[in-house]
């Protein structure tokens, strides 16, 4: 309960911050950044989300600290506007099942793109397997809802919840994000490279686009490659920085 207060106080005190993490493509070209909130605490430092966002989803706190994580990455796309480059950057924020299924949900993702100017068409929203399995015919609505204003999604951690293939085709996806715990082993361990790839052929044949997540050397990069994966996320390229470490780090590849 205690840690249940720090949170709420944390964010009327706006000690929450984002992290960006490059999302690349094969050449090595920057597509995009995914938000990953951090707590900065202001006797334990830098809270990782791990630590309070499953709290934060219990106690609620996470409708308006996942409100407040959409309209800072809104913001930041909106700051980036003016620049011919960082304007084509993409950046992907996570939302929790319980802020997806929330009513006000699209009203406020409405609100943040309104507030900030930013381009719908350079957020895109990562859902989990969790937020998908209720009602499909709501599910799909809402999806439709933000995809008609240009905004994109992608299904996070696929792969490790209670997924039916069924609704893949029923949703507007855009892409699938092949978990980090099939990447890890996937050059020693036969069963998560058939898992791997199994994910990119479903993927291609369902004409979404599959992002691999956790890629932390360039023989798991290849492997990938090799088996038609076209885009990465992970140690290998960059791993989560302050908004300022990583303006540095994609002005240096412009
Ligand atoms: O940043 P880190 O690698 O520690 O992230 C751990 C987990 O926390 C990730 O799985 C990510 O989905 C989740 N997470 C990070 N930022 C957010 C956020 O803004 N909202 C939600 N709902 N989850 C987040
Ligand atoms: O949304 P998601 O749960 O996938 O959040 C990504 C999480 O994975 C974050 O906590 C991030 O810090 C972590 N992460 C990002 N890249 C790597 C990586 O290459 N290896 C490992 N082990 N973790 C990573
Ligand atoms: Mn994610
Ligand atoms: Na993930």
């Amino acid at each position: 309960a205690d840690v249940e207060a720090g949170l709420w106080i944390a964010l009327e005190q706006r000690q929450f911050v984002l992290h960006y993490q490059p999302q690349v493509a094969a050449d090595g070209a920057v597509l995009g950044v995914e938000a990953l909130v951090r707590w900065h605490h202001p006797v334990r430092g830098l809270v990782p989300p791990g630590e309070f966002i499953p709290l934060a989803e219990e106690c609620g706190l996470i409708l308006p600290l996942g409100r407040w994580v959409l309209e800072a990455a809104c913001a930041q796309l909106a700051a980036w506007a003016d620049d011919p480059w960082r304007s084509r950057l993409v950046i992907a924020v996570n939302v929790s099942a319980r802020q997806f299924l929330h009513e006000d949900f699209v009203a406020g993702v409405v609100a943040a793109l309104e507030r900030s100017g930013a381009d719908p068409g350079r957020l895109d929203l990562e859902l989990t397997e969790s937020s998908l399995v209720t009602d499909v015919d709501k599910v799909s609505e809402k999806m439709e809802a933000l995809k008609a204003l240009g905004v994109g999604f992608s299904l996070d951690d696929f792969g490790t919840g209670y997924s039916s293939l069924a609704y893949l085709k029923r949703l507007p996806l855009d892409q699938l994000k092949i978990d980090r715990s099939f990447v890890r082993d996937i050059l020693v361990d036969p069963n998560d490279a058939a898992i791997a790839r199994m994910i990119i052929v479903l993927a291609d044949n369902l004409g979404l686009r599959v992002i691999a997540e956790g890629v932390e050397c360039e023989e798991q990069r290849d492997f990938l490659a090799r088996n038609g994966c076209s885009s990465y996320q992970g140690y290998l390229f960059s791993a989560p920085q302050p908004i300022d470490a990583l303006e540095a780090f994609l002005d240096a590849r412009r």
